[in-house]
């Protein structure tokens, strides 16, 4: 689980996507605290924190070499303030991974016009991005505005994979994860990591899906603001997530075995504001109070002697017995894949006292089941798929009996955004 961060000109002006005319003397943060933004993720429990370094807007949080469109021409820090460096700082003290957005469609730059000359300017950018600001957790690659532009992927990666080889790469060019296809943070079960087809960008090689091949183990990343909109709006503050409706994201993305990067954006003050970190401080608590500990459970398979061994032909069924230890209430397990070989349970029954108490088809890294509550000293997995194994199982008494209930979304407003010309 991860934190994103929208921020930059577009945060004070009221604005999703500016078109790249907004003065840069309107960044003008009057209290920025990146601490206080990598605090509060660590206190709900995110591992790391992704900023929009530069939005389509093409506004860089960075003193560039490249344009003057950036902090250096805003009267922030008198010019000479680097919220990356700020963040990047931040994360380091606290132990949280960095993240960097930077979006390749970009409204300022002249030379957006000149495919060959964004290039190199975009090259340019990564590079600095890449150098600069110590080891990076994930480069984060925006499809939107990009659609029919072919850019030198390439190049672009080998910045990457020079500089930052361990970054997880987001959606575009070589990438390592990708879109779940919705904004929604809602992935699905199946939840396969390994995928040929994809919704959104994923692959892009020069545009050309058909580098997914045979398939390309791509675990999704599913990215979700906490309130309507990406930046923070003044009038945004009725569209905060309820805490239900925030653990029924995380029930249907990291309970589905896929990553999740929760976007809550600092204000104009350049902090996170009060209303979404009381928040947040809430889904961390009661994730900790539900999952943070539970009964692990000691495991034995073996095939299951009515369908025989699972073969590399051969899905067959595995039994895995997963003893508790003592009698135990309750209502959640928790699962997790052995993944050492790759991801191979394509389905699964969870049964206690020979009753199925739960299904569903893929597990992954991780995989949370809700039902009534049982008392039980053991429990059965029936695992479906060639070579599926498990690592882990886990019993939580959380007295939720159900999975959280997604609730009806506004839908960001048109006049928040300023459309390209067509
Ligand atoms: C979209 C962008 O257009 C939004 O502004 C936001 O950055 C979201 C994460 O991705 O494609």
């Amino acid at each position: 689980m991860g934190m994103f961060c929208h921020f930059g000109i577009n945060t004070f002006f009221d604005k999703e996507w500016s078109d790249g005319t907004l003065p840069a003397s309107g960044f003008a943060p009057t209290d920025l605290d990146a601490r206080q933004w990598v605090d509060t993720a660590a206190d709900a429990g995110m591992r790391y924190v992704v900023l929009t370094a530069k939005h389509h807007d093409g506004f860089c949080l960075w003193p560039t070499d490249t344009t003057d469109y950036s902090v250096r021409s805003s009267p922030w820090r008198g010019g000479r303030g680097d919220v990356v460096e700020e963040l990047a700082q931040a994360c380091r003290d606290a132990g949280l991974g960095l993240g960097l957005y930077l979006s390749p469609w970009d409204r300022n730059a002249a030379c957006y016009a000149d495919p060959a000359a964004y290039d190199d300017f975009y090259v340019r950018q990564l590079t600095e991005l890449c150098t600069r600001y110590g080891p990076l957790f994930e480069v984060w690659f925006d499809g939107a505005g990009s659609e029919g532009r072919v850019y030198d992927w390439g190049r672009i990666m080998d910045v990457v994979d020079e500089h930052q080889p361990d970054a997880m790469a987001f959606n575009m060019g070589r990438p390592t994860i990708r879109w779940v296809g919705n904004e929604d943070g809602l992935a699905a079960d199946p939840c396969d990591y390994v995928v040929s087809a994809v919704d959104g960008d994923t692959g892009s090689e020069g545009g050309d899906r058909a580098w997914l091949g045979e398939g390309r183990y791509l675990p999704p990343e599913c990215d979700v603001p906490i309130r309507r909109h990406w930046f923070w709006q003044t009038d945004d503050l009725a569209t905060l997530k309820s805490l239900e409706h925030l653990l029924a994201i995380h029930h249907r993305s990291v309970g589905l075995g896929a990553g999740l990067l929760l976007n809550v954006p600092p204000d104009r003050r350049g902090l996170l504001d009060d209303h979404d970190r009381a928040r947040l401080a809430e889904f961390g608590a009661e994730l900790r109070r539900r999952f943070g500990s539970g009964r692990p459970g000691v495991l034995t398979a073996e095939p299951d002697p009515a369908t025989g061994p699972g073969t590399p032909t051969d899905a067959g069924t595995t039994v895995v017995r997963v003893d508790l230890g003592a009698r135990t209430p309750f209502d959640h397990v928790v699962l997790g894949e052995d993944l050492a070989s790759g991801q191979h349970v394509t389905g699964h029954e969870v049964l206690v006292d020979g009753e199925v108490v739960a299904a569903g088809g893929t597990i992954g890294v991780r995989r949370i089941h809700a039902f009534d509550e049982v008392t039980a000293d053991r429990l059965e997995l029936r695992l479906t798929g060639a070579g599926a194994a498990l690592a882990g199982v886990t019993a939580h008494r959380t007295g939720a009996t159900r999975a959280p209930v997604l609730e009806e979304q506004p839908d960001i407003s048109a006049q928040k955004v300023d459309a390209p010309a067509t």
